[in-house]
């Protein structure tokens, strides 16, 4: 790391105190020791926002493995604003943070700031999202979901539901994430070839409902006043947007699970009450749950250690087919 300079001074006095009281916070629970001679770490983040239980539960998370892994935090919530990311990441800059992890909202756009972070030498950690670049050697590790599996889950789901029901003609309607982020495309991708070789499955439309409830509501209505009864699924990029479509789909003297087949994607408490009721029938999980992953490979990259390029946690599906009763709560 660059030279440090006099902040670090007061820095690291703040840092000792609140080692010692992590550390004596693990102690007491039987927690991971944290070495109290060991150079403190100051992670800058810069989050998405707060559009989603699914963002908040990995917000809480970040922030909780933070404090378990002594590491100092120094958090930014850009208010679904990518333009708020940049000056974010120029901020962490400034402060000669040791290591960067940020969530990128969207692809493209980051060469300019991530080129100022590595002429700085401060490695850059993605967060469950991957930035589409040119350039070599801008971040140092992408920590996510395998966004692709989740929509080829969601596809395989879809299938097996089709053949349970002995339909011979599936009309699909999607409402998908944010454009241009990876979560929308890959979720996208997966599902589009899971069921690319059903002759049974047409995706009527694809409207973009941004991760959040409100859009999803909307997208809904705009789609039901399209298709009325002609639609037999909906196919949803997260649980936001599902539980905004709900209402609406109730509204047009639908139920959902029974007259439309409501797939979903995330997993939040929420979402799966509502599965257990029957009114969605299949949640994939996206786990938001990443933070000890992130602190890992941050305290790997102070130390100058190798990290993986790209670190998937692992996921699963609830459905309408499963017993769920055991499940235990999804703490997002
Ligand atoms: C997925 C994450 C998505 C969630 C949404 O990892 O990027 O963003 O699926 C959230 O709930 O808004």
């Amino acid at each position: 790391m660059g030279k440090k300079t006099g902040r670090n001074k007061i820095h690291r006095r703040i840092f000792k105190v609140s080692i010692l009281m992590a550390a004596l916070l693990l102690a007491a629970c039987g927690k991971k020791e944290i070495a109290q001679d060991e150079p403190g770490l100051l992670l800058g983040f810069s989050q998405i926002g707060s559009e989603s239980a699914w963002r908040i539960g990995n917000t809480t998370d970040i922030e909780e493995k933070a404090a378990e892994y002594g590491i100092s935090l120094m958090f930014e919530n850009a208010n679904q604003k990518q333009e708020n990311q940049i000056a974010a990441i120029r901020r962490f800059i400034a402060y000669k943070v040791d290591v960067i992890a940020f969530s990128p909202i969207v692809e493209d756009g980051w060469d300019n700031v991530l080129m100022e972070a590595k002429n700085a030498g401060i490695p850059v950690i993605l967060v469950d999202r991957d930035i589409s670049t040119e350039e070599e050697g801008l971040t140092a590790c992408l920590i996510g979901a395998d966004f692709y599996e989740e929509g080829k889950k969601a596809g395989e789901y879809l299938i097996k539901k089709a053949d349970s029901l002995g339909l011979d003609e599936v009309n699909i309607v999607e409402i998908a994430g944010t454009d241009n982020s990876t979560p929308m495309r890959k979720r996208q991708e997966g599902f589009a070839d899971a069921i690319a070789g059903d002759k049974r499955m047409h995706v009527l439309e694809s409207i973009d409902g941004d991760f959040l409830k409100s859009r999803g509501a909307e997208c809904m209505r705009i789609l039901l006043e399209k298709y009325g009864d002609k639609i037999d699924v909906v196919y949803s990029h997260n649980d936001e947007m599902t539980l905004g479509a709900l209402p609406e789909i109730e509204e047009a003297g639908f139920v959902p699970g029974k007259d439309i087949i409501i797939i979903s994607i995330d997993g939040g408490q929420e979402a799966i009450d509502v599965l257990k009721s029957g009114k969605i029938n299949c949640v994939v999980e996206c786990t938001p749950k990443l933070g000890k992953e992130v602190m890992e490979t941050a305290l790997k990259l102070k130390n100058g250690e190798r990290v993986e390029a790209v670190i998937h946690p692992e996921e699963q599906v609830f459905s309408d087919e499963q017993d769920l009763s055991g499940l235990a709560p999804r703490g997002y």
